[in-house]
């Protein structure tokens, strides 16, 4: 199948009657289950009733907070035993075989996402289109179909939108615009506002002061390693924080963890792309991949055995490398 724009009436009739269950990427962040969210609510009007599931955890106060702020029932993994092969499995904002997606018993037959697309992965629909936010793409479903969407998941889909682009300034495109207006025209807008409260958790402050402790900067690429497990959605937060920083266009930012260490990288410039510059600077030892702006990867500890104690070193030459070539 071909990547762009579907028609959701395609994805209505493959699931129509089939027991399906919408699974997002691990650790899933406000887009994804935005987007799981939505889908399961659109599919709803047509008779499908979708069961959203996910892998990894729900950590961080945003994602946590969501699921009550917009009443959402979402099972983890482990809840789902009796999931037949025969099930269908729609995946969003994610795709199979990715890193950060647990192959679960049933079938994926379908998919929405927006990022590029690594390996065919058989689809019988898919609706992989190269825009800021999968909750973008969800709420064109509703516009297409004519349906209105109700406040509490207009506001989860808005927000979602809001979190990917960082509120349009990473990867937004017009049409992200167009979706999140239409969006907010529904939107509970005094949930959306809940949203942006109190954001921060006191844990999460040991990260931040962590990885400000031993930032390195080496020709506008920021590194920084926290030297403790660390939840994905906080590594991405704080790599989205060193970005900040004025002498920063790119920034690398990993977390040491029990099983390996775990990267989230930005950029922020056109010559250097997040996705590549992760998976070639991790090449034969991890893997690594993801949008040209924001991007994630992850070397499992045999593979740093075989590096040594110098990994930062030889991890910092790595990005650096790529990065001079690029630019
Ligand atoms: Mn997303």
């Amino acid at each position: 199948m071909k990547d762009g724009q579907q028609n959701p009436q395609d994805l209505i009739v493959l699931l129509k009657g089939h027991k399906t269950y919408i699974q997002t990427h691990n650790f899933p962040d406000p887009d994804a289950i935005a987007s799981a969210y939505g889908l399961q609510y659109f599919l709803r009007q047509f008779g499908i009733d979708a069961i959203l599931c996910y892998d990894g955890s729900i950590d961080k106060l945003s994602t946590k907070r969501m699921l009550t702020t917009f009443s959402m029932e979402i099972l983890h993994a482990d809840l789902l035993s009796d999931m037949q092969e025969t099930d269908y499995i729609v995946t969003v904002d994610g795709q199979k075989y990715n890193t950060n997606f647990t192959d679960l018993p049933g079938d994926e037959v379908a998919c929405v996402d927006h990022h590029p697309q690594v390996r065919d992965c058989g689809y019988h629909y898919q609706d992989i289109r190269m825009v800021g936010a999968c909750s973008s793409i969800v709420v064109s479903y509703y516009r297409e179909m004519g349906i209105e969407i109700p406040p509490l998941v207009a506001s989860a889909l808005a927000y979602g939108i809001k979190m990917d682009t960082a509120d349009f300034t990473r990867g937004a495109t017009a049409f992200d615009a167009d979706m999140f207006a239409y969006a907010f025209e529904t939107a509970d807008v005094e949930k959306l506002q809940e949203m942006y409260k109190n954001v921060m958790e006191f844990k999460d402050l040991k990260a931040y002061a962590a990885a400000i402790d031993n930032i390195k900067i080496y020709d506008r690429t920021g590194f920084a390693s926290i030297p403790f497990d660390c939840p994905d959605a906080l590594i991405a937060i704080i790599s989205d924080f060193i970005l900040a920083l004025d002498v920063v266009d790119v920034s690398i930012v990993y977390s040491v963890r029990k099983d390996g260490l775990k990267f989230s990288v930005r950029s922020e410039v056109e010559e250097v792309d997040a996705g590549k510059l992760v998976a070639a600077a991790l090449f034969g030892y991890g893997s690594g991949g993801g949008h040209k702006t924001m991007a994630g990867g992850f070397v499992p500890s045999e593979s740093l055995d075989r590096i040594g104690l110098q990994y930062d070193f030889y991890f910092k030459e790595a990005f650096m490398k790529y990065i001079k070539v690029t630019s």
